[in-house]
């Protein structure tokens, strides 16, 4: 007998449900996903305890490629260190919005109201530093994964739709470059800073941009 070409598989846990069902759920989601916004005001109340937890394994579960799960998460709740982030995201921000920044971006930036001042990375009481680990290393020997761009985009997506589920405002943050929170966070080579996710409640009062979503039409083709 030889070896089976792959491990055993399990029976899929599916429900196949009624069509009018499937169209109130997807309404649903449509309707609790609409009233997501990136938030940038936040209140400094702690989290209910479990609360983050829970969303990460929900973002764990996102594919991946070769089921590699090539993601870390590092939720910084220090003060201390929530305010060495905020200043070393500040000088790379205050770079950015004044030398490296090009016209095009600034005028695409300028309906955010956005500038290198980010209070909320000390004001939020959590931040989920998001890393993808370009590679493993094992036993200093370097395994390849997969898509790792896609899959932690992926996992950052079912991230962001958990935490709204769960009643909290997100903000997915990119000051660039990001190589300070390998270093402040203390992350190995292989890790590579990919998102910082602010995670809190909205401030009492905040305010968004008044922003429109693309219609249908202007999203999909149907052939
Ligand atoms: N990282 C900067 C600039 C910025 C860039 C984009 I693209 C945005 O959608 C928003 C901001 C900042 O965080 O201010």
């Amino acid at each position: 007998m030889s070896a089976p070409l792959h491990p055993p598989f399990v029976p899929l846990d599916f429900e196949r449900l009624a069509p009018a069902e499937m169209l109130r759920r997807a309404r649903e989601l449509r309707a609790e996903l609409a009233r997501r916004r990136s938030v940038r005001h936040f209140a400094p109340d702690p989290l209910p305890e479990g609360l983050l937890e829970e969303c990460l394994l929900t973002a764990g579960s996102a594919p991946s490629g070769a089921h590699r799960q090539p993601w870390t998460f590092v939720v910084v709740r220090d003060p201390e260190l929530k305010r060495r982030i905020r200043e070393a995201a500040e000088e790379e921000e205050r770079k950015l919005y004044e030398e490296r920044i090009s016209d095009e971006w600034r005028a695409a930036l300028a309906p955010l109201g956005t500038d290198a001042n980010k209070p909320f990375l000390e004001i939020a009481p959590a931040l989920i530093v998001v890393f993808r680990r370009a590679h493993e290393l094992e036993n200093g020997e370097k395994r390849a994964n997969y898509y790792t761009q896609e899959s932690v985009g992926l996992a950052c997506g079912f991230l962001l739709a958990a935490l709204h589920h769960a009643g909290l405002a997100t903000l997915t943050h990119t000051p660039s470059p990001m190589g300070f929170l390998s270093e402040l966070l203390e992350r190995p080579e292989n890790e590579r800073p990919f998102l910082l996710i602010p995670v809190g409640y909205p401030a009492a009062g905040c305010e968004v941009p008044n922003l429109e979503r693309k219609s249908l039409a202007e999203i999909s083709l149907w052939r």
